[in-house]
């Protein structure tokens, strides 16, 4: 007979046995087509996912299978990138335009097929083309497979999504910045939280988000900045935060007041609802790191109300304290605290590294291209570069369709290892004094580094001062790396090495490198495919501020990229 303990004990069991074997495939359907919104209270048409925005949040466990149909109703060519999903033998359905395929045709549909196995927390999607994800992007939640969290288990999960509003048509923004605007992008007209600009804007005060708490709850805020161009601060009058993972990788509670959220980001932050009852603004606004970059930027702030059951709606709500604008201790502060939370089975830093890599990061001036229309042949036109490749996308076939087909005609294996040649990075008079000028220049090209399978990778991502010192979110696809250090100034690996965090760092797929600075990180090569890394900030992509690794296939069956799917898109 069964005793009064057993019966549980025998009840976990089969519930653990379920929940291993349940795996489920998560089907979505999404149309991107035009959508009528107005949240500055002029009337626009966007591009948007299933007549949203935000668009649609996915919802699947660790383990599962997802299966999104993207049927393109939208007048411009779209692909959807799975922002911090592996991929994992998937590569055909990573997304990015020109790397991994070609956009979808206005008319035409790709159905997305990938696993989301050994990751969970707050990821997110967004498209990969021209500079549609100011509106086509989403929330992609993978929760634990048993339901357990490593914190105390939240009474609800509120995805935030902070995100950049423009008055004008995104794509024109584009090709208006490229052909006439000398690289230089329009400012936006507002930032947003879940699509909705806030009180603080004069002319339409009544489009905002907000989010109604019970006194003694705990939210976990699923924060993630969709912004094409600017890194975030966020706070919450009247209460704090503990931060518990950051891009879908659990950290070690921090407890902080500010959230810092780089463009590609996320941060899961627990918040308690123990202030006294009344409303709340929560406020987003930028970090801008620039010191001598684009002229001007959008300096607003977006609100949302936090509001308590019994609150007087009479009363103003409060609003934090904001840091300033340029507060560059607390992004660093924020950035260099978080530490990775070490879990069993969880892949600890590797020690022996087989590719050692230095990249200069930065902007610079280009040769005008025949395409644009004003451009001033003598001086150039504003571009960025990796170690002094300025990226070019492929336009025939995407790199990773040229791969698997052994068609080398479309890039050049040779992106190297170390910058051309050695400077003072980060001083300030490479923008003005004469003799350094040509180093300002740099170069177009399709270089692609190839890594061989499961190989250990380092890269010391060294900001430079051309133009202005910045600091660039670069996001690396395919991969999460280990973010090992970070600091300002010219790297410098005697010094820097003995600071290197081996033991718990934090985890990411997108690091802001620090303005001026340097960050460094490792990450082993273990999924075949070609993987693009490239600035976050969305303008610096097609200046070329990217680059991309071939990961060769391995030798065991699950180590090889399988061939493309049937409905795969043609150029
Ligand atoms: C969608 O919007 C674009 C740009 O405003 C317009 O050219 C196109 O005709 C619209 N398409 C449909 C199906 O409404
Ligand atoms: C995804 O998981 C399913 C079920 O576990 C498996 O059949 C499939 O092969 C996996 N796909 C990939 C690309 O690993
Ligand atoms: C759930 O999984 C995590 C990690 O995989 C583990 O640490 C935890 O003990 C599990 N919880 C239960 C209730 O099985
Ligand atoms: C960018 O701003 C300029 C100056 O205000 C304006 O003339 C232009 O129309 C804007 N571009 C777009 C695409 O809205
Ligand atoms: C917000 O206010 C504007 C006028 O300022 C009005 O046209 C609009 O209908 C209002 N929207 C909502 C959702 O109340
Ligand atoms: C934002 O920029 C405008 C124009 O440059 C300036 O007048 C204003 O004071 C700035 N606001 C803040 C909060 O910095
Ligand atoms: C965070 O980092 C700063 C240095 O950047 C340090 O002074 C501070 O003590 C750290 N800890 C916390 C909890 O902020
Ligand atoms: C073009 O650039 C050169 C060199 O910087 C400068 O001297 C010249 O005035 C510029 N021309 C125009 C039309 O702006
Ligand atoms: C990787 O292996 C797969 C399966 O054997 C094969 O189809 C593919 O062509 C290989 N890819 C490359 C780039 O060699
Ligand atoms: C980058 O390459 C260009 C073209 O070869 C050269 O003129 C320039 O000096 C190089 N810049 C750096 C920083 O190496
Ligand atoms: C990948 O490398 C790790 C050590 O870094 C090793 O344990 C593992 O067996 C390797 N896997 C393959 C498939 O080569
Ligand atoms: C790096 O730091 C060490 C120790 O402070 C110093 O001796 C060395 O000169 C520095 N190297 C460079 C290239 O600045
Ligand atoms: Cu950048």
């Amino acid at each position: 007979m069964a005793s009064g303990d057993q019966i549980p004990l025998l009840a976990a069991a089969l519930l653990c046995a379920l929940l291993a074997a349940d795996s489920a495939v998560v089907e979505r359907t999404f149309h991107v087509g035009n959508l009528t919104v107005s949240p500055l209270c002029e009337r626009r048409v966007i591009t948007a996912v299933n007549g949203k925005l935000p668009g649609p949040t996915i919802r699947a466990r660790e383990g599962d299978t997802l299966l999104v149909l993207v049927v393109n109703h939208s007048p411009y060519g779209i692909t959807i990138h799975w922002h911090g999903v592996f991929q994992k033998q998937s590569g055909w359905a990573d997304g990015p335009s020109m790397i991994t395929q070609c956009p979808i045709r206005p008319g035409g549909s790709y159905a997305y097929r990938f696993n989301v196995s050994g990751q969970e927390g707050t990821l997110w999607w967004h498209a990969h083309a021209s500079f549609l994800r100011a509106t086509v992007h989403g929330a992609l939640i993978i929760r634990p497979r048993n339901r357990s969290f490593p914190f105390r288990t939240p009474h609800r999960q509120v995805p935030i999504l902070l995100g950049e509003w423009w008055n004008a048509d995104v794509v024109d923004l584009e090709k208006q910045a490229f052909l006439t605007g000398g690289g230089i992008v329009n400012v936006s007209d507002a930032f947003t939280i879940n699509g909705k600009p806030g009180e603080l804007y004069p002319r339409c005060k009544n489009h905002t988000y907000k989010l109604e708490v019970v006194s003694g709850e705990t939210y976990l805020l699923r924060i993630i900045n969709s912004a094409l161009h600017s890194q975030l601060f966020f706070k919450i009058a009247g209460h704090s935060f503990t931060v518990v993972a950051v891009d879908a990788s659990y950290t070690k509670p921090y407890d902080t007041d500010v959230v810092v959220i780089a463009a590609g980001q996320t941060v899961d932050a627990l918040m308690v609802a123990n202030a006294p009852s009344s409303r709340y603004y929560m406020a987003a606004r930028p970090y801008f790191s620039s010191a001598g970059g684009p002229p001007s930027f959008d300096n607003t702030t977006a609100t949302a109300i936090v509001r308590y059951a019994d609150a007087d709606d009479d009363a103003p709500p409060w609003m934090p304290r904001m840091p300033a604008l340029n507060d560059t201790p607390t992004a660093h502060r924020f950035y260099t605290n978080l530490t990775g939370l070490r879990r069993p089975g969880a892949p600890a830093v590797p020690l022996e590294v087989e590719e050692h890599m230095f990249v200069t990061v930065g902007l610079g001036v280009l040769a005008c291209e025949p395409t644009q229309v004003v451009c001033n042949r003598s001086r150039g036109t504003l571009g960025a570069s990796m170690n002094n490749v300025s990226f070019r996308f492929p336009t025939a076939m995407s790199l990773l369709e040229a791969h698997f087909r052994g068609f080398h005609a479309e890039y050049q294996s040779d992106f190297p290892d170390r910058p051309p040649a050695m400077f003072d990075f980060t001083n300030n008079s490479l923008n003005t004094d004469p003799r350094l000028a040509p180093l300002l220049r740099t170069q177009r090209g399709t270089k692609v580094k190839r890594l061989k399978y499961n190989a250990t990778v380092e890269m010391v991502l060294q900001n430079t001062a051309f133009i202005g010192a910045e600091n660039h979110p670069l996001h690396l696809h395919g991969f999460n790396f280990f973010v090992l250090a970070q600091g300002f100034g010219n790297y410098n690996a005697t010094t820097a090495r003995s600071g290197f965090n081996l033991v718990d760092p934090q985890v990411r797929n997108t690091i802001g490198v620090p303005a001026g600075g340097w960050a460094v990180i490792r990450f082993v090569a273990d999924n075949p495919g070609v993987w693009i890394m490239h600035c976050h900030l969305e303008q610096h992509v097609p200046l070329g501020l990217a680059t991309v690794f071939v990961v060769e296939n391995g030798t065991t069956p699950d180590s090889v990229l399988p061939p493309p799917p049937p409905d795969f898109p043609a150029c």
